[in-house]
């Protein structure tokens, strides 16, 4: 792709948002990095522009200019379906039609490895199979990546579907080191994919080399990105924490672990009805 002049970044004051507000400042002339939440100061290559995905014409206002886009903004957990709505299937629909409006030919949609999370744990997932979610979160993720097939179909704009599986500075449990990755790994993955002359709208696994990992990424070699971590370091660690998981439990034998067993929540409510 030709070089970026503008870069959105959303969800930029969230912990991934941040992780690229830092590592993409080379990618583009200029950062647009906006949230709903406080953004702080903006640096001398960023525009700050604070902004409710739920809200049509201030999305539409937000992409204007832009020539690609990092969509990390919304709901990052299971939680009741207002927020959900909102911000993850509202949201992504406003931003491709903005996409579509200004023009904008490339996008990194974070999907999740939740789009997927009914899938069991001695499966190796590769971006053919079928979605599987396991919570209104997913299923959220599963319509993002939907509208993004759409508007690659419809329209000829490309994006990146990546399922992302633990991106945090380290894996925190024993289920990480299969779906650990590191941010190093986020940030050269997002690299590639602006920076490759050609993406078409493939589905990608964001981990990185761990080699307990249920996925694999076989079917996007042609982006030449090769994540350069792995999780192993902290395998003696996780495990001593839980040495004897319980092969029967939902949480061990699906890969999304402890979404699957999570309840569905009303609209406003806490899930307990
Ligand atoms: P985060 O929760 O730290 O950041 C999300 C940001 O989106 C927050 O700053 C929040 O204020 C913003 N947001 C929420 N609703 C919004 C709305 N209506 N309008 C505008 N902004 C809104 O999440 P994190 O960890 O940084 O994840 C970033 C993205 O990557 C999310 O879309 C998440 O679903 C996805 N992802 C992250 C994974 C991880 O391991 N961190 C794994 C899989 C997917
Ligand atoms: C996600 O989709 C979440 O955004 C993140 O907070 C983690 O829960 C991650 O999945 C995971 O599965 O570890």
């Amino acid at each position: 792709m030709a070089r970026i002049e503008r870069l959105l970044i959303t969800g930029a004051a969230g912990g991934l948002g941040r992780v690229a507000r830092e590592g993409l400042g080379h990618l583009a002339a200029t950062l647009r990095v906006s949230d709903i939440a406080d953004l702080g100061p903006g640096k001398p290559h960023e525009e700050v522009m604070p902004c409710d995905l739920g809200d049509e014409a201030a999305v539409m206002d937000l992409v204007a200019g832009c020539d690609g886009i990092v969509h990390f903004g919304g709901v990052s957990i299971e939680g009741p379906f207002g927020p959900i709505l909102r911000a993850n299937v509202e949201g992504v629909y406003h931003l491709y039609e903005a996409a579509r409006a200004h023009g904008v030919k490339r996008v990194f949609f974070a999907s999740s490895n939740h789009a997927v999370g009914f899938h069991p744990t001695d499966a190796v997932l590769d971006g053919t199979e079928a979605p599987d979610c396991d919570g209104l979160y997913g299923a959220s993720k599963v319509w993002g990546e939907q509208i993004a097939r759409l508007y690659w179909h419809k329209f000829g704009i490309e994006t990146a579907r990546v399922r992302i599986g633990s991106a945090f500075p380290e894996p925190k449990d024993r289920r990480m080191l299969s779906t650990w990755m590191s941010h190093r790994d986020l940030l050269s993955l997002i690299e590639r994919v602006f920076r490759v002359p050609w993406l078409g709208c493939p589905v990608i696994y964001g981990a990185s080399a761990n080699p307990s990992s249920w996925w694999d990424n076989g079917k996007v070699a042609y982006l030449g990105w090769k994540p350069q971590d792995t999780s192993e370091a902290w395998r003696a660690a996780r495990e001593a924490e839980d040495p004897d998981p319980d092969p029967d439990d939902p949480a061990h034998r699906f890969q999304g672990g402890r979404f699957v067993t999570m309840p569905v929540c009303r609209v406003d409510g806490d899930g307990t009805d």
